[in-house]
């Protein structure tokens, strides 16, 4: 309701709160599963909130498809949001078909693309990424579609079995065409990510999808609204490290830690 909504936005301005993207969870990759409850149960007590900025799954054929391990997954994060945490999920573009009815189970609410917070006298804004790839034109027109609600609607009406088989296509095909484009094409548009700052008058964006992580400062300003300083914050996909970023005050840091079969160590 709204007034828990502005409340845990005021708590997270003064608070601690955590972002992660792209753990592509997955059946082939139990280490990444257990890397992020590992995460979750380090963080329940000591957050505010956790976002997670898209593609927390490897792929996402609708929310009646879910099988034993999402069904993990979502009680993981209950237990991690009644321990306190506001807990926020926005679409990648791999998991955009995860509804409600997911996000519920979870005791998550889903947020979507360019999302502003607050932090002190500044916003941070977030996004997944996809978006600001503006070069990849075959990938713009493919999102163009899949975000129809005529299209998700025609989609969801296919069988599971039809849908599951469909994704392994898109997936085989994404994988053909990334494979043979260029990395400067997958990666943002610097005019994008400048029409971004001024867009939205924000001095910090956050976001993950291009498998990059870096924090790039960047000078946007040339209006007032603006710092000179601005910050592009860049989440790192979860393979050999798990990543997240950590915000307190209005301050933005990226840390990593070692994924690994058994005993996650918590290094930063
Ligand atoms: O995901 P990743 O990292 O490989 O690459 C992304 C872009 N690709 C995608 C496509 C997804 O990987 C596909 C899986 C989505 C599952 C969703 C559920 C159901 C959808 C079913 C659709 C029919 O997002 C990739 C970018 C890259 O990031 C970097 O930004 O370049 O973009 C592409 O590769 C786009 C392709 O060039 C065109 C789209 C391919 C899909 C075509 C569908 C074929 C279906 C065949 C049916 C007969
Ligand atoms: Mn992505």
């Amino acid at each position: 309701n709204k007034f828990s909504e502005k409340y845990r936005r005021k708590l997270t301005l003064f608070g601690r709160s955590l972002f992660i993207s792209d753990l592509h969870i997955d059946h082939s990759r139990p280490d990444i599963t257990a890397g992020f409850f590992s995460f979750l149960d380090r963080n329940k007590h000591n957050c505010d909130a956790l976002y997670i900025l898209g593609d927390l799954f490897e792929v996402w054929v609708g929310d009646d498809a879910i099988t034993n391990s999402e069904l993990e997954v979502a009680s993981k994060l209950r237990e991690f949001s009644e321990c306190g945490a506001s807990l926020f999920i926005m679409h990648g573009n791999r998991d955009f078909l995860i509804g409600s009815e997911y996000a519920e189970r979870c005791g998550a609410t889903i947020i979507y693309d360019h999302h502003l917070i607050n932090i002190g006298q500044e916003k941070l804004l977030l996004l997944h990424g996809d978006t600001l790839c503006t070069d990849d034109e075959d990938y713009q027109k493919f999102r163009a579609l899949v975000r129809t609600s005529s299209w998700q609607k025609d989609f969801l009406s296919k069988s599971i079995k039809e849908r599951t088989e469909f994704a392994e296509k898109a997936r085989d095909q994404s994988r053909q065409d990334t494979s043979s484009k260029s990395e400067l094409i997958m990666d943002v548009n610097h005019q994008a990510v400048v029409e971004l700052f001024h867009k939205h008058a924000v001095s910090k964006i956050l976001h993950g999808h291009t498998h990059r992580p870096a924090v790039h400062d960047l000078e946007v300003a040339r209006q007032a609204s603006i710092p000179q300083a601005a910050q592009r914050v860049v989440l790192g996909d979860w393979d050999k490290k798990g990543w997240f970023a950590e915000l307190t005050g209005n301050n933005v840091e990226l840390h990593s830690f070692k994924l690994s079969s058994k005993s996650a160590p918590y290094t930063n």
